[in-house]
């Protein structure tokens, strides 16, 4: 099976899909994923009635590009060249062999992959068979992977041999050890297709409608400000929505070159404008496997990169690279850059050093994105972190008592709209405090908002850190550190990094009989590791202190930690 599986580009020659079709039939109905807080009605309403949610599922936009761009080279991944004719024929396939593993509708998923091609084909057989990805990142470890397959009960894990030196395969046999409902742990082998995952790509299915628009698409984690990660569901209907307008706002077309160069699953990677963004508008994706310029910088020249996203940090790199006049960057129209603060003098460099517009985007998983538009003035771009994306987008800033403020003052930043959630995934105290009787999501960001709407980030309310747009949960570092038998108590904070913006510092207590000498930053570090954490939430810095400063009720000031 698996050596027709033919790497390349399709040259136009024979007809490329074998199993091309559609089975149109009325919608399957609509079945709500338990613990989902739906939209009320009146809401999903208004948004179908103002075009918004067009009753259309990721399944059926993918395959729609596939019909109108299916010469398109969709995929670009070393040496390989996939076209989106190619590309949705192993989808297909892919999805035969994993329907008669028993995967379907509303299964979870837990996808675990690098920027690899074959995520592609992973998520899109998913989507097609309205199974329910839950996008890990490629830096997670065993402790958020076991955790999110039994929070989300999920059926399968799909993984990679090995990246970066970590032996995903012994993580799968792990998982699939002591998770009870994770009936199928999969492993891509990249060495060598005729393995067992590369067996799935038999018979194709018929591409027709498994799921309905209004289901749950897939789970995304949030950025994390409690113990554990949260999940947060997301639909077609809306998902498709911010797809749309981000391909259109983000200046998309079928002749775009798209460098994919941060995490493939994540939030923005997928949808801001992300792969998602690119599949809608029929172009070209090359996968980086990382932002970095020594790995970015060739395939702008050798591809002709018009367009990538970037994390700030890495946006940084690209501006500071010794190795820039080296290649040739001028096809690169459009840089977005967001995920975390990008400093106005930053901001100020990206058209006159690297050539292109940059465009700020300011969003979250949980739903509301803002872009500064490709039009906008330079100076509203350099300073500001963008205008939603839809008119009905209800943004709010608020002071503490909840009152509106007027524009230019900061305050909280509430939201509700067309794709935004109501909830996070079976999370009901949570939920009550992150989101108002109203259904409004409290983001935890404090932002100041112009007359036309433009959003500045100016600061955060939430316990998060944002490391150079990875986002750490204090209190899941300090609840692991505590159960280290050496720690009394810990506190996580992030402190001013020059290049990430934050970075992430450990104050730990000491049990009064441990001798301090026994405990050291690399030895706590290792214990980290050890726990099997992503490596990005490790602590930066660790400070073993006598006792911790506290405010004036007598909890520990972490404000004064930050200072310090
Ligand atoms: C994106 O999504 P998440 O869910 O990882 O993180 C969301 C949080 C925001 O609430 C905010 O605190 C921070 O990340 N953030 C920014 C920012 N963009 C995100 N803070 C300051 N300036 C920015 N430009 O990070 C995300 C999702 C979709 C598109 C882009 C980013």
């Amino acid at each position: 099976m698996v050596e027709q599986m033919q790497w390349g580009v399709y040259d136009g020659g024979e007809e490329p899909m074998p199993a091309r079709g559609h089975v149109v039939g009325p919608h399957p109905e609509h079945v709500l994923l338990e613990g989902v807080v739906p939209f009320p009605a009146e809401f999903a309403e208004r948004y179908r009635e103002r075009g918004y949610w067009k009753g259309e599922t990721i399944a059926d936009m993918f395959f729609g590009s596939v019909r109108s761009f299916a010469h398109n080279v969709a995929v670009v991944d070393g040496e390989k060249e996939i076209t989106y004719a190619k590309l949705g024929e192993r989808v297909l396939r892919l999805a035969g062999g994993l329907s008669r593993l028993g995967i379907g509708r509303g299964d979870r998923v837990v996808v675990h992959l690098p920027n690899v091609a074959v995520y592609f084909d992973v998520v899109f057989a998913l989507f097609e068979l309205g199974a329910i990805p839950v996008f890990a990142l490629q830096a997670h470890r065993r402790t958020e992977i076991e955790y999110f397959c039994s929070f989300a009960q999920a059926k399968a894990y799909i993984t990679i041999d090995s990246c970066e030196g970590f032996d995903h395969a012994a993580l799968a046999r792990e998982i699939a050890a002591c998770v009870p409902s994770v009936e199928r742990a999969l492993v891509v082998d990249m060495q060598d297709d005729c393995r067992e995952f590369g067996k799935l790509y038999g018979e194709p299915l018929f591409h027709q409608e498994r799921c309905n628009p209004a289901d749950v698409a897939f789970l995304q984690l949030s950025g994390g400000t409690t113990g554990k990660p949260k999940l947060i569901p997301r639909t077609h209907d809306d998902y498709l929505y911010t797809i749309r307008e981000s391909a259109r706002i983000c200046g998309l077309s079928s002749e775009s070159v798209h460098l994919i160069a941060l995490p493939i699953a994540h939030n923005y990677t997928m949808s801001s404008p992300g792969i998602l963004g690119c599949v809608y508008a029929g172009a070209k994706m090359v996968l980086a496997p990382s932002g970095s310029p020594d790995v970015a910088f060739p395939l702008i020249s050798k591809h002709h990169v018009t367009s990538s996203s970037l994390v700030p940090p890495v946006a940084l790199l690209w501006l500071n690279s010794s190795v820039r006049d080296e290649w040739d960057l001028s096809s690169l129209q459009v840089l977005q850059v967001g995920g975390a603060k990008l400093s106005q003098e930053a901001a100020r460099r990206v058209k006159p050093e690297l050539g292109c517009t940059l465009q700020q985007v300011f969003g979250m998983a949980e739903g509301l994105v803002n872009y500064t538009r490709l039009s906008d003035p330079e100076s509203l771009v350099v300073s500001s972190q963008g205008l939603r994306i839809s008119p009905d987008d209800e943004v709010r800033v608020v002071d503490d008592d909840g009152v509106d403020l007027p524009a230019g003052v900061p305050g909280n930043l509430l939201t509700r709209g067309p794709y935004t959630i109501r909830g996070y995934y079976c999370a009901l105290e949570v939920n009550e405090r992150d989101f108002t009787l109203d259904g409004f999501y409290c983001t935890g960001d404090i932002v100041s908002r112009d007359e036309r709407g433009y959003l500045t980030v100016t600061g955060r309310k939430k316990d998060q850190i944002n490391r150079g747009g990875e986002k750490v949960s204090p209190e899941e570092i300090e609840n692991l550190l505590l159960s280290h038998e050496a720690i009394h108590d810990a506190s996580v904070v992030g402190v001013r990094d020059e290049v990430l913006g934050e970075k992430v510092k450990a104050f730990v207590v000491l049990r009064e009989d441990v001798d301090p000498g026994s405990v050291s930053p690399f030895k706590l570090k290792k214990f980290l590791r050890q726990k099997g954490i992503a490596g990005f939430k490790i602590p930066d810095e660790f400070e073993i202190v006598e006792e911790f400063p506290e405010t004036f009720v007598g909890k520990t000031s972490k404000r004064a930690q930050r200072e310090s």
